[in-house]
């Protein structure tokens, strides 16, 4: 279907769609989990993207059959959280992903409403250091949800605060949660990356600088 003539609404991923904080992400976990001597790798992290902060380091300490108290998995969150902020600092316009700003001023001209969905307690953060807030009709609040990806949550309030049914969505992800987030919503899924790692989107693009808005077959 054309989109132009059937959706109302794209409701997009932060990291890794709009911006590269993934690997920001990457590098801060793979400090925390050399320094716990656990082992991850990029394959690895595939499986990390999308996923909450504890949800994350829960699944690094089952990767490496370690057992830790609540508290200890606090501190090791907000250590991790330290250094991700601190990648962050030097954050501007010139970290929007190749294609990201032009997909947003498209659909603004088009007058479809657009919404984030992101997993990050910092994307309120980023999206101010990137410069593309008024772009933004809503950031789903990640605090105001029960379970994050996969689970359709973000995605259903990002809809219900763009007042659009969740059929007239377009979701836009780099992750495999992510990805199963959207389709268990009942939006569309388009997939931004590698069609052998997004095997459960409708439509997968190498990129946002990779098709238009304006043309896009889903
Ligand atoms: P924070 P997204 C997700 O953001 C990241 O993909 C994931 O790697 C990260 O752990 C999660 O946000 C939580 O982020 O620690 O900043 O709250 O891809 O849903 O925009
Ligand atoms: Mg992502």
């Amino acid at each position: 279907m054309k989109f132009k003539d059937t959706y109302k609404a794209v409701i997009f991923d932060l990291d890794g769609v709009l911006t590269d904080t993934a690997k920001y992400h990457y590098l801060a976990w793979k400090e925390l989990a050399d320094e716990l001597g656990i082992a991850i790798d990029e394959s690895f992290n595939e499986r990390l993207k999308g996923i909450d902060r504890m949800g994350s380091l829960e699944m690094i300490l089952a990767q490496g059959q370690v057992n830790l108290s609540d508290a200890e998995k606090q501190r090791l969150a907000d250590k991790k959280n330290q250094v991700y902020r601190g990648f962050l600092d030097q954050m501007s316009a010139d970290d929007l992903l190749p294609g990201a700003f032009a997909r947003l001023v498209e659909l603004k001209e088009m007058g479809v409403r657009i919404g984030l969905a992101s997993a990050s307690r910092n994307a309120p953060f980023v999206v101010e250091a990137l410069g593309i807030a008024s772009y933004l009709d809503t950031i789903a609040d990640v605090e105001k949800i029960k379970e994050n990806k996969p689970a359709p949550d973000i995605f259903l309030l990002a809809a219900k605060n763009l007042g659009v049914s969740a059929n007239l969505c377009v979701g836009v992800e780099d992750s495999i949660a992510g990805i199963d987030a959207i389709n268990a919503a009942g939006m569309v899924s388009l997939g931004v990356g590698n069609r052998k790692v997004l095997t459960a989107a409708k439509l997968v693009k190498a990129s946002m600088d990779d098709f238009s808005f304006y043309n896009l077959e889903i």
